[in-house]
């Protein structure tokens, strides 16, 4: 008995330690037939084991395959980013150079005048500045508009005689029959009584407009300036239209004196035909300048 246990474990060190050769049956054993089962028995467990072995060490294969595979395509993602966001940016670039020379082949824009000011916003090109002006305020006739004369006038034929026709005259803020400080509060400065400059702008957006009431633009648009809404008074003579007068208003320098001529009230509210709400009587109007 103790020779065939003998037997059995030799059998079992044989295939653990050799399984290539697990097939070798020691020939030289004599096994009864329970004895030849259990050895078929303990062949196979080992032959099982080799072969989980196995599987497992291809798994490991794989996952280890998995891993390399995934860090490789990682790294081309990150790889194929970085070069896409490259050929974005220089195509990009392209493009916009490409709208900028067609802007300027197209000389894309529009200009309109700031009130009040002698400078025009960063990306504006200003193309004179000057002094506002426009009819007397006590003129029954005579033109309604503000219009902008610039420092370097050009004359042609001329009469220096004063004839009874039409008049231009130079534009002065009138600020102090109803603002404290002559409106400090609204342009930073007491602009009573002193004369308007008056800038023209060109923006390089091709759409131009004035929105009364409003301090911000709608979206979309590009703010240019914004201030106070301005015109003639109701009680006089004079009809104007109404324009937006930058919220930092500049001053002629030398014009402090009271001369009038055409003159700058601040526009406000008048409550009936006009709602209020949203609108409040008496209050002063703001105004922006837009282009798109
Ligand atoms: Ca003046
Ligand atoms: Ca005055």
């Amino acid at each position: 008995m103790v020779a065939k246990v003998f037997c059995v474990t030799v059998v079992v060190v044989f295939f653990l330690s050799a399984r290539a050769e697990a097939d070798n049956e020691p020939s030289a054993c004599k096994l009864s037939t329970e004895e030849q089962l259990l050895d078929k028995v303990i062949r196979t467990e080992v032959k099982v084991e080799a072969m989980l072995s196995e599987i497992r060490k291809t798994e490991e294969n794989v996952l280890s395959v998995l891993e390399y595979r995934k860090q490789d395509v990682q790294k081309t993602l990150t790889e194929l980013k970085e070069t896409n966001a490259a050929e974005i940016g220089q195509i990009k670039g392209k493009m916009e150079s490409v709208v900028k020379g067609n802007s300027a082949k197209m000389d894309i824009g529009s200009s309109y005048v700031r009130w009040g000011r002698t400078t025009c916003p960063d990306d504006n090109e200003l193309v004179y500045k000057g002094y506002a002006a426009g009819s007397s305020y006590t003129s029954k006739g005579g033109a309604a508009n503000y219009i902008c004369l610039t420092e370097e006038p050009q004359w042609g034929f001329y009469e220096e005689s004063v004839a009874a026709g039409t008049q231009v005259h130079g534009g002065e803020y009138e600020l102090g029959d109803h603002h404290a400080d002559g409106g400090s509060k609204y342009f930073k400065k007491n602009l009573n009584d002193q004369d308007a400059p008056c800038s023209l702008c060109r923006t390089p957006r091709s759409s131009v407009t004035m929105i009364p009431g409003r301090l911000e633009c709608f979206s979309g648009w590009t703010k240019e300036y914004s201030g106070y809404l301005a015109a003639g008074a109701s009680g006089h003579a004079s009809a104007t239209e109404f324009i937006c007068l930058d919220s930092d208003a500049e001053m002629i320098s030398g014009g402090a004196a009271n001369r009038d001529g055409r003159l700058f009230y601040l526009a406000e509210v008048s409550c009936g035909s006009l709602q209020c709400p949203p609108y409040i009587e008496g209050r002063e109007l703001t105004c922006v300048v837009c282009s798109k």
